[in-house]
């Protein structure tokens, strides 16, 4: 399936791995890669040297190209935005922030630039700022999310670019996938489905509580601080969703949250931990290998887009 993306980036199916933090690290960026998509490695909070090495071990693992996602509200953002050009990185991914004041020095380099962008007024600024794509990302999606639907969202940013436009948000199969092209995507990028991939290295709490999810167990929470963030239904996430209602500061909350990503990626901390993942887990029923992920998405994508 050639589009826009796959030149782009030169791989073999339109598919980006989203750059989940604390969770996409070189195993799962590899099988992605490897499987003819786009694998990312996700900086989240995590030191430049620490980044630095997940690329090198990618490396070990595939000669196929793949990314690196900067969480923009990191303190390390800045060192991390030098570390993919030390390491000749393919491309950069962005979320929870405008990647512009780096976007000279990525063009400079040669790194493809694709930020997320969770509305038109962003997308346009990005395509001013010389990006490669936008990645459109819907509330549906898991993690920091903005507040319009990828199917509002998707076809809006479309419009409004001359530069390709990757979905994201609520895609986990075949299906996802065509409704985006004919949307007017050139690509997608998927983070949920690829929590239940073999290669993924979460702890067995956070799979299991993706393929047990229903369509209605995932929560908002953190909206009040500007923030906000969809997780997996627990104790911990309805107890956030209370100390807001109750008349939490900011700070306050922010005290409760830290660190618990890491809880229920690492840990399996089903107490503490935040379990972050898309509204389409209710979807997902089955840990496969990330290939086959891939294979029966895009073999189901492209019938669906002949007929
Ligand atoms: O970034 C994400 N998803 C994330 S980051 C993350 S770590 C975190 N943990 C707790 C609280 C907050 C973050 C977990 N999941 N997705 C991409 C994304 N980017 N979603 C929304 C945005 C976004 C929001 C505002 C992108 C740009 C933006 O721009 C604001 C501006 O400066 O114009």
């Amino acid at each position: 399936m050639k589009t826009k993306i796959t030149e782009l980036l030169n791989i073999k199916y339109p598919i980006l791995q989203g750059g989940m933090a604390w969770i996409a690290e070189h195993k799962l960026a590899a099988a992605v890669s490897n499987a003819g998509g786009a694998g990312i490695i996700a900086g989240g909070n995590a030191p430049p040297e620490v980044i630095r090495e997940e690329i090198k071990k990618a490396r070990e693992l595939t000669d196929k190209p793949f990314g690196v996602n900067i969480m923009l509200m990191s303190p390390n953002a800045d060192d991390l935005s030098e570390v993919v050009i030390e390491e000749k990185v393919a491309f950069v991914t962005t979320g929870a922030g405008n990647p512009g004041k780096f976007a000279e020095k990525w063009k400079a380099a040669g790194i493809k630039i694709i930020p997320v962008v969770p509305g038109v007024a962003l997308a346009k600024r990005m395509e001013r700022a010389g990006v490669d794509a936008v990645i459109a990302e819907g509330m549906e999606a898991g993690g920091h999310i903005g507040d319009n639907t990828t199917m509002c969202l998707l076809p809006q940013i479309v419009d409004a670019v001359s530069i390709p436009v990757i979905a994201a948000g609520g895609i986990a199969d075949g299906r996802g996938i065509a409704a985006s092209f004919m949307l007017g995507a050139e690509g997608v990028q998927v983070g949920t489905r690829f929590l239940a991939a073999e290669e993924c290295q979460i702890h067995e709490n956070y799979k299991e509580l993706v393929l047990k999810a229903k369509d209605t167990d995932t929560i908002v929470t953190g909206r009040f601080t500007g923030h906000p963030c969809r997780s997996v239904k627990t104790k911990f996430s309805r107890g956030l969703v209370q100390v807001e209602k109750d008349g939490i500061t900011s700070e306050e909350f922010e005290t409760m949250t830290v660190g618990a990503l890491r809880k229920a990626a690492v840990d399996g901390n089903t107490e503490e931990g935040s379990f972050m993942c898309g509204s389409i887990a209710g979807m997902i029923a089955k840990i496969l290998p990330a290939e086959e992920i891939i294979k029966e998405m895009f073999g189901k994508a492209e019938k669906l887009l002949k007929r």
